[in-house]
């Protein structure tokens, strides 16, 4: 008997029991523990139950992911639920933290299904680029029917207990703590009630009342929207349709080809490069695991504007009370106002009870004070983009705050030991770069300062676990990692619109690559006047920044989406960007004034200039230790700027394309453009010397 699976009996029920931290994945030696300990429970002539529980904090979180790409061992996964379904005792799965993929279909392939009340399912695979494999789109519709099926598997959403049970996916739920004790109970139960085994697969129900509807087609168009460009949502939707036309030993042939499929497509590398890039960027290299973490109980923001509102928003979501001052009343009133009405949408979409609504806007105090910052132990400075103005206030706040107070700036671009400067405390000042909109996006850029203390550097780090951010530690540079990149590819796209590309063409090569948004939609949502003031702050500190058609889009007040009109127009109510005439116009205009003439720019170049640009740069940031691994710069741009999961990030990217093909148009690039911005990096080129990829780093 393995040690990750054991087999033992309470009374007339065998109990299997799963232990392999830290999330009971379905490891080769789990899988043939879980066939082993069948065996034990099958021979044993006094249980008339068999029980399937799990030790430690979570059920069966799925299959091993750390065993994808090497050769399959048997016994495979749906080969193994096979073999619990065919059990001639009745088996019941207990499940509590989260049965997810293979962990779900386990449960599927048990006869009956308790959970705790606290307990979540899903079938995330869409989100490694895969589908379920062992069965779940053949067992999950018999059980849901078809649209609940292609939202939970599509989708890869976690499903309370509760709803769970509404959707017949769960038998029971309990409202104790204690699995085991749950389990027993129920397994009791079916015991002393004499109940048969229920193979999910021998339901009909479901699939008698939704063969041959048209629900897959209407879900394929909903997807055409929702997952453009994805390779695995629309396969996971043949699989769930394959449930209904064909009878359940064939539909399981289908489901394999198709996950084999997926398994094979470069997304799903992608894919799983991002599950494990994700999860690596908290253990930040050279600070130590035990670095003590300062409390932080209480937060105080400077600014109620866009990004201080929905930074506050975060707190007050996981229950920190927050005090955010304005300079003027209105200003505060305004901020505030916003937030509520936030709040309120939130509501009015189901996501937010009215009392959750009341209890999170309680936790937020206005005020013009600085002086109410005196014991808060997290103040995250949020005003707009000017240095002498930041140093002001971080003067005042070393004034002010209590001793081991961590002063945070949100700055997006400057430079962090120069704002800590102005204080006797630079080990307490740190970059806490927030993404727009600030309560929405992930990304949690946290900036190290030469003198930023180790107990700083974790407790930042922790906060972002605890808003629920993805946090990654970075160094202090003009426009750290993800802003220094976007700023080469932005100039980069603003170049390429003055040789001749149109603005709409460069953002449809972005989103056909997979981003939400292209430069220039972006540029619009964040504003014009954005880029305009740094490179304006960058001209008045002596640096050659060359003039731009986008200067003249801000000194005529088209800022983008809030004056309804930049690099598009804006109608009444609508973020979608539209051509404009008059923007062409103005482009015109600017190529006569500098002397440029146009000519045809291909999509292939565009894709390159504003692509390689960007990993040339990332290239740089390593090279410096600004970032210190390539996964933080995927991480970075997953999260903050939309690059799109399935292909693992600019880096994993670049990685894929070819390094040495990179380094051939860099260099290229340099010779015909010019510019820094294509100086092949040293790194780039030692690395297509040795033959290397930034993942080998
Ligand atoms: C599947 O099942 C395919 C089948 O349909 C068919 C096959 C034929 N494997 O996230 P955390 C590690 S596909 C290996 O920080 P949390 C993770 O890397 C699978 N390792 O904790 C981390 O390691 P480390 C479908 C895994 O509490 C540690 O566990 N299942 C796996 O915030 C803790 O993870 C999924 O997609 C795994 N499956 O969240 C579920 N899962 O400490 C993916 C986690 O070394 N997992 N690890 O950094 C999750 O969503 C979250 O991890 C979970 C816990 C919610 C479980």
């Amino acid at each position: 008997m393995s040690e990750v699976v054991t087999y033992s009996r309470e009374g007339n029920v065998g109990v299997i029991t799963v232990n392999y931290p830290p999330v009971n994945a379905l490891s080769h030696a789990v899988r043939s523990g879980l066939i082993a300990a069948l065996e034990q429970g099958q021979e044993d002539s006094e249980a008339k139950v068999l029980l399937l529980v799990c030790e430690g904090r979570t059920f069966i979180a799925g299959a091993d992911i750390r065993e994808f790409g090497k050769p399959m061992q048997k016994p495979g996964l749906a080969e193994l639920v096979e073999t619990y379904e065919n059990s001639e005792k009745p088996l019941v799965a207990a499940i509590h933290g989260t049965a997810l993929g293979g962990g779900l279909e386990m449960a599927l392939g048990c006869h009956y299904r308790v959970a705790l009340n606290s307990a979540k399912i899903g079938l995330p695979e869409v989100k490694l680029g895969l589908l379920p494999g062992a069965g779940g789109t053949q067992r999950l519709p018999r059980l849901t029917g078809a649209q609940k099926a292609l939202e939970i598997i599509t989708s890869g959403e976690f499903v309370g207990a509760k709803d769970a049970l509404a959707l017949g996916i769960l038998d029971v739920v309990d409202d104790g703590e204690d699995v085991k004790a749950a389990g027993l109970a129920y397994a009791q139960q079916i015991a002393d009630e004499g109940k048969p085994v229920r193979r999910v697969r021998d339901l009909k129900d479901k699939i008698a009342s939704d063969k041959g509807s048209d629900v897959f087609d209407q879900f394929r168009a909903v997807l055409q929207k929702k997952a453009r460009g994805q390779f695995s949502p629309f396969k996971c939707v043949d699989a769930i349709e394959a449930a209904f036309n064909l009878p359940f030993a064939e539909g399981m042939k289908r489901e394999r080809e198709l996950f084999t499929e997926c398994m094979d497509s470069p997304q799903r590398a992608g894919q799983i490069h991002s599950f494990f890039a994700e999860r690596e960027v908290s253990k930040v290299k050279g600070l130590s695991k035990d670095t003590p973490v300062r409390d932080v109980n209480s937060v105080g923001i400077i600014g109620a504007g866009t990004m201080g509102g929905g930074i506050a928003m975060n707190f007050a979501n996981v229950g920190i009370p927050v005090i955010i001052v304005e300079m003027k009343q209105e200003a505060l009133d305004k901020g505030l106002g916003i937030i509520r009405k936030n709040y309120e949408n939130s509501a009015k979409k189901g996501r937010l009870t009215q009392q959750q609504v009341e209890d999170r806007i309680a936790l937020i105090t206005g005020s013009l004070s600085y002086d109410d910052f005196k014991s808060v132990d997290l103040v995250i400075e949020a005003v707009f983009e000017n240095m002498a103005v930041k140093k002001e206030i971080f003067a005042k706040l070393d004034a002010i705050c209590k001793p081991g107070t961590i002063l945070a700036s949100n700055t997006s671009t400057l430079d962090i030991d120069e704002i800590g400067s102005a204080t006797r405390r630079p080990e307490d000042v740190v970059g806490m770069h927030f993404f727009s909109p600030a309560n929405v996006m992930k990304l949690l850029e946290n900036v190290r300062g030469s003198k930023t203390s180790d107990e700083v550097k974790a407790t930042v780090m922790a906060v972002a676990k605890k808003i629920k951010k993805v946090g990654v530690l970075v160094g202090n540079c003009h426009g750290f990692v993800g802003n220094r990149m976007l700023h080469r590819r932005g100039a980069e796209a603003m170049t390429l619109v003055n040789e001749g590309a149109t603005p709409q063409q460069v953002d449809k090569v972005l989103t056909d690559l997979g981003y939400p948004m292209g430069q220039f939609a972006m540029s619009d949502l964040a504003g014009i006047d954005v880029g305009y003031r740094i490179r304006e702050e960058r001209r008045n500190a002596g640096e050659q920044v060359a003039p731009s058609w986008m200067d003249k889009l801000a000194e005529q007040n088209r800022l983008g989406q809030k004056t309804m009109a930049g690099v598009y127009k804006y109608e009444e109510g609508s973020r979608n960007p539209v051509p404009d005439a008059e923007v062409e116009r103005i482009i015109e205009g600017f190529r006569k004034e500098q002397d440029i003439s146009s000519r045809e720019i291909t999509d292939q170049e565009i894709l390159e200039r504003c692509m390689y640009v960007m990993v040339n740069e990332a290239a740089k940031i390593l090279e410096e230790g600004i970032a210190d691994r390539a996964l933080d710069i995927d991480v970075v741009w997953i999260y903050g700027y939309g690059f799109p999961a399935y292909r693992g990030g600019p880096m994993f990217w670049a990685d894929q394309v070819g390094l040495d093909v990179i380094l051939a148009a860099v260099e290229k690039y340099h010779a015909d453009v010019g510019g820094e911005q294509w100086k092949p990096a040293d790194l780039l080129k030692q690395l297509v010397a040795d033959g290397k990829k930034f993942g080998d780093l």
